[in-house]
């Protein structure tokens, strides 16, 4: 692997190929490039492409679903595990956090990436999947006495569900209870602000920052 070992990342993932992907990322992982790089330069931006191409009709559904299943592999075969190695701490006492993708919406790899650092940050972490229920968040957060639910959303027509989630805590008399930690794709500052959520990051590095800062507000 040569010096371009980030554009030969997202070639092996244009390409369809995952065995491929697969060699080139255990390639650069045994060159000693973190996982995290890996996964910012090459898997997340690779992912912004196959966006693109799909929104300009180059790519097709059947591209986003062979290439969405490649990136899951990787990132269960060898770049969550080689992230947790690198940081996992003794005790998870930073704070628990409930996370999960809104009902509806089934894309789960960046919810997986942000639960992930997470974890490796010191938080306990309770991972509802992907298309998980308003009640579902709820029960499960209070049975686990949380201090952040964080809620993703990768779809437009989706992120109404995190405004939801918001509105049935206040009905309910527990909106204090918990910090609201929204991200995915569609999702932004503003609309954080504007749905009364408590925080927003774009990634899962800054969901790490953020989480470390609501559990100071507590
Ligand atoms: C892979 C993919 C799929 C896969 C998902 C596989 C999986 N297991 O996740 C499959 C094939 C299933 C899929 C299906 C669909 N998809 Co799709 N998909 C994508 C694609 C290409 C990549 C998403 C991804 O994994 N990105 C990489 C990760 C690392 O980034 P991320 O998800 O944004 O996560 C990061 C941040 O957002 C943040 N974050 C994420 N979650 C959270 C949560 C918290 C709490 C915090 C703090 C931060 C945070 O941190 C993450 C890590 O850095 C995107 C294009 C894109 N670039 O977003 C389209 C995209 C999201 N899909 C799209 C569409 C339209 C669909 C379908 C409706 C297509 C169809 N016609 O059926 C269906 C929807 C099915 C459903 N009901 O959910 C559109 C959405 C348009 C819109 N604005 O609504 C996009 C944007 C493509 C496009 N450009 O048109 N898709």
């Amino acid at each position: 692997m040569s010096d371009n070992w980030d554009s030969e990342i997202i070639e092996a993932l244009m390409s369809l190929d995952e065995d491929s992907l697969m060699k080139k990322v255990e390639s650069a992982l045994s060159r000693g490039i973190s996982p995290l790089e890996i996964l910012r330069k090459a898997i997340t931006k690779g992912m912004q492409i196959v966006g693109e191409k799909y929104e300009t009709g180059e790519f097709f559904l059947m591209h986003l679903m062979v290439i969405g299943e490649s990136v899951k592999n990787v990132m269960d075969k060898l770049l969550l595990p080689a992230l947790q190695k690198e940081g996992v701490k003794e005790s998870n006492s930073e704070g628990t956090i409930v996370i999960g993708t809104v009902e509806g919406d089934i894309h789960d790899i960046g919810k997986n990436i942000v639960a992930s650092m997470l974890l490796t940050a010191g938080f306990k972490v309770i991972d509802l999947g992907k298309d998980v229920n308003c009640d579902v968040f709820i029960q499960k957060a209070l049975e686990y006495n949380a201090d952040i639910i964080g809620v993703s959303a990768l779809l437009s027509t989706t992120m109404i569900g995190q405004r939801k989630l918001i509105e049935e805590l206040k009905k309910r008399n527990i909106r204090d209870k918990f910090k609201i930690l929204i991200g995915g794709a569609p999702t932004s500052p503003a609309w954080a602000e504007e749905i009364g959520a408590d925080g927003y990051a774009k990634d899962a590095v800054e969901a790490v920052k953020i989480a470390k800062q609501l559990l100071k507000k507590r």
